[in-house]
């Protein structure tokens, strides 16, 4: 979607900071980090949310899952194996939520303790 701006980063018409990429996903820090890692990970293709892509293509939700928590092991937040020291996936659906890119994406949070209940 040309009016997308996860789209556009895919499309590398928006830079970005990538710091993971497989043939269907991309992951690049969040502009506005809330955490010391606060990446973004999103599929290639546009899906507004998981719930949607959950129906239309499972195997890339798997993938988008999959890539954030390599993303975790490259950062520091987890290994292959093992969750220490932990990190954080967070999917905003819709605007209760306060979702504003309307292109699927995982933040993956880490690197500082993270208390619950979220805002
Ligand atoms: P959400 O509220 O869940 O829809 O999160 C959208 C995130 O996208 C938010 O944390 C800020 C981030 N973001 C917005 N614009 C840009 C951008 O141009 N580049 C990057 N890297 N992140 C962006």
């Amino acid at each position: 979607m040309s009016d997308c701006l996860f789209c556009r980063i895919v499309a590398r018409e928006i830079p970005a900071d990538v710091v993971h990429e497989t043939d269907r996903t991309l992951a690049f820090r969040d502009v506005n980090p809330q955490a010391p890692t606060h990446v973004l990970v999103v599929p290639k293709e546009h899906h507004a949310t998981a719930g949607l892509l959950v129906g239309a293509d499972p195997q890339l939700l798997a993938d988008v899952v999959a890539s954030a928590h390599a993303v975790a092991v490259q950062e520091g937040l987890a290994t292959e194996d093992g969750p220490e020291p932990g990190y954080r996936l967070v999917a905003n659906t819709g605007p209760a939520a306060g979702q504003t890119v309307h292109h699927l994406h995982l933040h993956v949070l880490g690197g500082r303790p993270l208390t619950w209940p979220p805002g």
